[in-house]
């Protein structure tokens, strides 16, 4: 390996594959190392994140990057070879920014309770979650991608719902596909680049996790 590059990582979380699609994207090679960072933190992981402590980090010769979206900024800056995720226009930048945030301000924010609560509340979450999931579908429209014709940094921000779907589903009895048709539509189209598709999880094991961690809660 050129430079040293390592990604720490926990498997079934949405925010490490965030990095793992952006370094896929860009051809760089990474050493991937599995932390358990609900129970059981590695001393590296506290060392490189002494702040949150959580996954991802991104160490790059020997230098920590926290918080994903960050790390997925701080890879198309460092490499630039491959299309450049984030548009080089300031307004297109902006926008691609507000949008990567909104996933993780909206939709991450009223997530949990769909698969936690139950009753009345989780009725509620799940109106609430699918609400945030068609505004994110009318801002991806008819595109291809969210930015247009080009996957980008607007893509890697939500794709990574994909592999929750089933799970989130699962525990509250409805159909993403019947609901946002387009944005299902738009994962499948994102599940054809390698990058995506090898660094997201089978939603299968991801929902026997959601079961396991449920339990724990
Ligand atoms: C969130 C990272 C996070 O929650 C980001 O990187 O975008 N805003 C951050 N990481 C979790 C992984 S599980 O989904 C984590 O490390 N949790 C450990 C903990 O909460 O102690």
């Amino acid at each position: 390996m050129a430079e040293e590059v390592i990604l720490l990582d926990f498997w079934p979380s949405p925010f490490g594959m965030r990095a793992m699609i952006a370094l896929r994207e860009k051809g760089v090679d990474f050493d991937l190392r599995k932390e358990d960072a609900l129970s059981n933190k590695s001393p590296l992981l506290l060392e490189m994140n002494p702040v949150h402590m959580k996954i991802p980090v991104l160490i790059h010769i020997g230098k920590p990057v926290c918080e994903s979206l960050v790390i997925v900024q701080y890879i198309d800056k460092t490499w630039g070879h491959g299309s450049p995720l984030l548009p080089s226009n300031p307004h297109e930048r902006a926008h691609a920014r507000f949008w990567a945030g909104y996933v993780d301000k909206k939709v991450g924010q009223v997530v949990r309770a769909v698969w936690t609560s139950t009753g009345e509340a989780q009725e509620a979450a799940k109106k609430e979650y699918i609400e945030c999931l068609k505004v994110l579908e009318g801002e991806l429209g008819d595109k291809a991608y969210f930015g247009g014709e080009r996957f980008g940094y607007m893509d890697v921000s939500p794709i990574l719902f994909y592999s929750w779907f089933y799970a989130f589903e699962a525990s509250a009895d409805f159909s993403t596909e019947e609901e946002c048709p387009k944005l299902v539509g738009w994962a499948k189209c994102c599940m054809q680049r390698k990058s995506v598709a090898k660094s997201l999880p089978d939603h299968h094991k991801v929902y026997d996790f959601k079961l396991e961690l449920k339990k724990k809660l």
